[in-house]
């Protein structure tokens, strides 16, 4: 965990919209639902937030829209172009983490989906020299 590879990691950093839906967990495939979330990686961590829409508490409470939902430590994770078999939609990429979590995360728009694929693939090998 040296300084200089803290220093890289930290200089991936990223946020947006995404769609997303978890497809398994321990082995486990489990129910699509896909959603549309804020999406923030920062310090090597990915966190998904729930979509203020969907929230049925303090829909008009400001301070409760952006709630984080899901954190994805991306140390040990791996991430690829999901297959077609995997879902209808284009822009599909599929993300493994080392506690036994599958996502699918999408965007129609390529470039948005190519920069995210990119940042998650370089931060995930920058941690692995962690
Ligand atoms: O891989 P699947 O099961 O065909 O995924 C689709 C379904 O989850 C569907 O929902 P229900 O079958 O639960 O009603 C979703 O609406 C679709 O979006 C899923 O497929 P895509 O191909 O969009 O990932």
């Amino acid at each position: 965990n040296s300084p200089e590879t803290q220093h890289h990691v930290q200089n991936l950093e990223k946020a947006g919209i995404l769609n997303k839906t978890k497809v398994s967990e321990n082995g486990k495939k489990v129910r699509k639902n896909w959603t549309q979330t804020w999406t923030v990686l920062h310090g090597g961590v990915l966190t998904f937030h729930k979509d203020p829409k969907s929230t049925t508490t303090g829909a008009s409470n400001k301070t409760n829209q952006i709630v984080p939902e899901v954190t994805v430590d991306l140390k040990g994770a791996t991430i690829c172009w999901a297959t077609k078999d995997k879902s209808s939609k284009k822009n599909v990429l599929e993300l493994k983490t080392k506690n036994a979590l599958e996502f699918l995360i999408q965007y129609d728009t390529e470039s948005i989906i190519v920069d995210w694929h990119r940042v998650l693939t370089d931060t995930i090998r920058q941690l692995e020299y962690q």
